[in-house]
């Protein structure tokens, strides 16, 4: 007999800053929202968000280090893009984007914390060092399976994924409901077809009517 799964959506960093007129805009970040909407109606068994979340002179900020965007250094031995300053805590720019229901979201992830390291993924920081809490979360409701949708693709929707995989999680990524940096042309698709090598379920949020 099979089991029915459990399902979760995860809301990724969908946020001012990462949406048209933010600090780190993701071109057309902005269009996913009307999808996540629609998507927060289905019969999800949990409705989670996470929330990029960075002390002031955080170590992904070129800023902090006097250098310039796009600039690579190594924060505590891992190599880290340097990104406009974004996603400060309690900032205008760190609130969630405007035009979805995040009422319907019953619990907000925050990651990037930590001065001294980056969080792409909602589960980890980028050395793995901590967790969030969102994987213990899940775990207690008995999620099965997680779709995720957010910004951004190549960065912390790809990470997110990969994790997932990796604890085991049956892992949808819901492409239209996604959009990436694209610091490289390419980097958004080189991410989707990374998630599926590693066992993610590339799906359209047309697809999903039953869950
Ligand atoms: C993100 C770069 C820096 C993301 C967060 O949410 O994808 N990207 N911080
Ligand atoms: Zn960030």
């Amino acid at each position: 007999m099979t089991r029915k799964p459990v399902t979760a959506l995860i809301v990724v960093d969908l946020q001012n800053d990462f949406v048209p007129g933010g600090a780190l805009a993701v071109n057309e970040g902005h269009r996913i929202i009307p999808l996540v909407d629609e998507l927060l109606s289905l019969p999800f068994d949990v409705k989670v968000a996470t929330k990029d979340w960075h002390p002031k002179n955080h170590g992904s900020f070129a800023q902090t280090h006097g250098k310039r965007t796009g600039d690579v250094i190594i924060l505590q031995g891992i190599e880290q893009i340097l990104w406009p300053t974004h996603c400060v805590q309690g900032s205008l720019g760190a609130d969630f984007a405007s035009g979805w229901n995040t009422n319907k979201i019953e619990k907000v992830f925050h990651k990037g914390t930590e001065t001294h390291i980056d969080s792409y993924s909602t589960f980890f920081d980028n050395g793995h060092l901590h967790a969030t809490g969102l994987e213990e979360y899940l775990r207690k409701k008995s999620v099965t399976d997680v779709y995720l949708v957010g910004l951004a693709t190549d960065y912390c929707v790809k990470y997110s994924v990969l994790d997932a995989c990796k604890l085991g999680f049956n892992t949808y990524v819901i492409v239209d409901a996604c959009r990436g940096v694209n610091l490289k042309p390419q980097d958004t698709e080189q991410a989707l077809q990374e998630m599926k090598a590693a066992g993610a379920h590339l799906v359209m949020s047309n697809d999903i009517t039953e869950l």
